[in-house]
């Protein structure tokens, strides 16, 4: 005997760019380039187990939506986009019960010329995204609403040291106290549901300039700290990291990090001619492709009735 114990269905894989028109000035345009997944999950089961399509609607539509609510609405920020999709499928379809949606937001930066912000040419400087995850279900209660940014890569060719590690019969890595530190910076934090829990909640700090505010300042402490601390570890890093965005994000109750350690190598060149290369006087370095560290951790704020 066996039953159906979960499914969700939708579109993956929605791209789209909005052009945003100052009315006063339609020279002057902000762009949104964006990948969107939207999953429904609801009253489906027997088109799984009786191959009744009736329930369905079809992830075709699913696909319009997204184009036309983006055409319709504001999706600024990306966090006010999800919770318009996600509230209009479970608003539109009564049987439709939840969805969970997730916007990519590609970086598209604008540019100076003649040291002027150009009113519509903007730069691709580099393959960080920003995002947002939104599982609602009203109807089970579930409000599950991170935001976040995936592959900030960074580089610093000093102040990161690794020493003190355990010790046995498998270790080979030598300790040091100068190395290069580089990795792909994933981080989401999750929005504290006591202060944020209804799509009303979420259009009201989108208008406060909650979710862009807090993305500058994860983004800023990612970066201030990665250069400014001597950093003991990935581990100590990322912990001071999250810390610091628990203590200055305050509608923040959750920072996760996932950071691989992508280990660059001293080539060892004392076969040629005892030519130095090695410890204080490495120049030149051999990036790993495979493997690297895999490094991850969740910082959660206290509650005051723990305090
Ligand atoms: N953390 C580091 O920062 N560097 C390392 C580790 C680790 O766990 N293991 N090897 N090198």
């Amino acid at each position: 005997m066996s039953y159906l114990s979960s499914s969700r269905y939708g579109k993956d894989n929605v791209r789209l760019l909005k052009v945003k028109k100052d009315p006063q000035d339609p020279n002057k345009q902000d762009v949104m380039e964006l990948t969107v997944t939207c999953l429904l999950e609801g009253e489906v089961d027997v088109s799984y187990t009786k191959a009744d399509n009736s329930p369905i609607v079809p992830t075709d539509t699913v696909k319009n939506t997204t184009f036309i609510l983006a055409k319709q609405t504001d999706t600024w920020p990306i966090e006010r986009f999800a919770a318009t999709l996600a509230n209009h499928f479970v608003t539109k379809y009564p049987h439709i019960k939840g969805a969970f949606v997730d916007v990519v937001q590609h970086r598209w930066t604008r540019y100076n010329v003649k040291g002027q912000p150009h009113p519509h040419s903007f730069l691709k400087d580099g393959e960080e995204t920003r995002r947002v995850h939104f599982h609602y279900n009203p109807s089970q209660k579930i409000f599950e609403f991170k935001s976040g940014l995936k592959d900030l890569t960074v580089l610093k060719s000093t102040g990161s040291m690794f020493y003190d590690f355990h010790q046995c019969e498998y270790t080979s890595l030598q300790p040091t106290t100068d190395r290069i530190l580089s990795t792909d910076v994933t981080a989401s934090w999750k929005w504290d549901v006591k202060k944020i829990s209804t799509i009303e909640d979420i259009y009201k700090a989108a208008d406060a300039g909650v979710f862009d505010t807090t993305f500058d300042t994860a983004r800023n402490i990612t970066l201030e700290l990665f250069a400014l601390e001597n950093s003991p570890s990935v581990q100590a890093t990322m912990y001071n990291m999250s810390t610091r965005i628990i203590d200055e994000a305050p509608y923040v109750s959750d920072v996760s990090y996932t950071l691989p350690n992508k280990h660059y190598v001293a080539i060892d060149m004392a076969w040629h001619k005892g030519l130095k290369n090695t410890g204080k006087d490495t120049e030149v370095l051999l990036p790993l492709a495979n493997p690297n560290g895999l490094i991850d951790c969740t910082v959660t704020r206290e509650s005051k009735s723990k305090l």
